[in-house]
């Protein structure tokens, strides 16, 4: 059983100007970068297949797979590689705080995997709000290009490669990958239908690799330590290590990063517990579009298997932990309003059911509610799971539908007494 940290990605991220080209190459930055040009491509998509890697956004599909997807290059059809640096699934907290603290990790990852995929040009989105993230990643980048690391024939090596990083709107659909190619050309953030995947038709209809800040920024360590290092981490089928985020009712809330397998118990004794005082209510384990989880999950491993065997997903390891002070009806309902919000409006079940699901719960909440209005819940969420256009619609009732499975009493307590029984002067979460 996992029980230890394994700091890689984030083991330097307090030194001091950890941001820096000279701290990152103080630390052996850009060695990975020349063992992967002294190879040809193929022999990296085969390390990283062989490390198992799968991606660290929420869905945890092969890497290797994904870029052996792309069909033979065609001329006047160029290859690209896009990362999706739009953190914004409530609770997760990893890629922005990597990108700030180590964005050279990423950068070397763009350079090692836009080359095994024979791809020239590279883009970054990044969500438009977090303007620091952008600022810091558009100053790395720019290093890379004055040591060399970046541009025409990059280390000797005859590869060429331009990165461009390109701010988001602050859409959350924007982090959906079809969506993000929308925006990207300049459209609407809206998801196209797949298939095509992108790796056939993505770009400007090129054959394009999207994957997470986290996934691409793991690349430089397979390279330089191997697929075999990675592939000795984890579990069976979710190999390596991971950042977990933990917030909320912990002691010390930030980024753990530990081999895929370790327990919420584990993570939670390695943040110095639940706050004083206070005993574990209700968990996401991958943000609030994974079903939430309680007490009795415990000792799941946390690795893609492990978390879908007790009927939830692994998604970003966005550990969001609550106490008993917690109003779940109201949790579920904060969630909720964010869903609707974002919802792009493309398909009926999203937008009109989100709505729908935010006035039901705002009325049990408030002491508006009827008899009828789990039900009601029910039948909304009935309609929006699996008829939804992409996975927002899904995502969005999973925090309902697990909530009342695990907290029916709660909210039949909330018709009862006529509105939420919690006393908001004793939960400290939603000030
Ligand atoms: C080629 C095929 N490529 C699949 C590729 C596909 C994509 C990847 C995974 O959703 C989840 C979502 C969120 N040929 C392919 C193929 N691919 N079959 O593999 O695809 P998919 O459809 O399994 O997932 P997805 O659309 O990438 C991601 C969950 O993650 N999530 C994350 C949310 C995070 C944010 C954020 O912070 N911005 O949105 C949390 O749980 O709900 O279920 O690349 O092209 N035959
Ligand atoms: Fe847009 Fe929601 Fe439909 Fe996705 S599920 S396409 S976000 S309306």
């Amino acid at each position: 059983m996992a029980d230890t940290l394994t700091p890689v990605l984030t083991d330097t991220w307090d030194a001091e100007k950890s941001w820096t080209l000279k701290a990152y190459r103080g630390r052996g930055g850009y060695r990975a970068l020349d063992k992967a040009l002294a190879q040809e491509p193929d022999a990296i998509v085969e390390s990283v297949k062989a490390s198992g890697l799968r991606g660290r956004g929420g869905a945890g599909f092969p890497t290797g797979m994904k870029w052996g997807f792309l069909p033979p290059l065609e001329p006047g059809k160029p290859r690209y590689l896009v990362v999706n640096a739009d953190e914004s699934e409530p609770g997760t907290c990893k890629d922005i705080p990597l990108m700030m603290a180590s964005p050279h990790t990423l950068v070397e990852g763009v350079i090692i995997s836009s080359y095994a995929i024979k791809a020239n040009t590279a883009f970054i989105y990044i969500r438009g709000e977090v303007l620091h993230v952008v600022r810091r990643v558009q100053a790395a980048v720019r290093e890379a290009y004055e040591a060399g690391h970046l541009g025409r024939d990059i280390h000797g090596s005859g590869y060429d490669l331009e990165i461009i990083v390109h701010t988001g709107a602050g859409a959350y659909i924007c982090g959906e990958e079809t969506a993000l190619l929308e925006g990207l050309e300049g459209r609407r953030g809206q998801p196209r239908l797949r298939p095509p995947f992108p790796a056939v038709a993505g770009l400007y209809a090129s054959p394009t690799v999207i994957n997470n800040v986290e996934s691409i920024a793991s690349v430089p360590s397979i390279v330089d330590n191997g697929g075999d290092w990675f592939a000795s981490m984890g579990t069976e089928k979710s190999k390596g290590f991971g950042i977990f985020s933990l917030s909320g009712h912990v002691t010390r809330p930030g980024q753990y990063e530990a081999p895929l397998g370790i327990t919420l118990r584990k993570l939670i004794e390695l943040a110095g517990g639940v706050r004083k005082g206070h005993e574990l209510k209700f968990w996401t384990p991958g943000g609030s579009s994974t079903p939430l989880l309680t007490a009795e999950h415990l000792d799941v491993p946390l690795d893609f298997e492990g978390v879908a065997g007790v009927g939830s997903m692994l998604g970003t390891r966005a550990l969001q932990i609550f106490d008993e002070t917690t109003c779940v009806v109201r949790a579920v309902l904060r969630w909720t309003e964010f869903y609707k919000h974002e919802s792009c409006g493309k398909c009926t079940p999203c937008r009109e059911g989100t709505w729908w699901l935010v006035q039901t719960l705002a009325n049990l909440e408030h002491g508006r509610g009827s008899e009828s209005d789990l039900d009601q819940l029910d039948d909304v969420c009935d309609n929006i799971l699996g008829r939804s256009f992409c996975a927002l619609g899904d995502g969005a009732v999973s925090p309902i539908t697990s909530s009342i499975k695990y907290f029916k009493d709660e909210y039949l307590a909330h018709l009862r007494e006529g509105g939420c029984p919690f006393d908001p002067m004793k939960s400290t979460l939603f000030e």
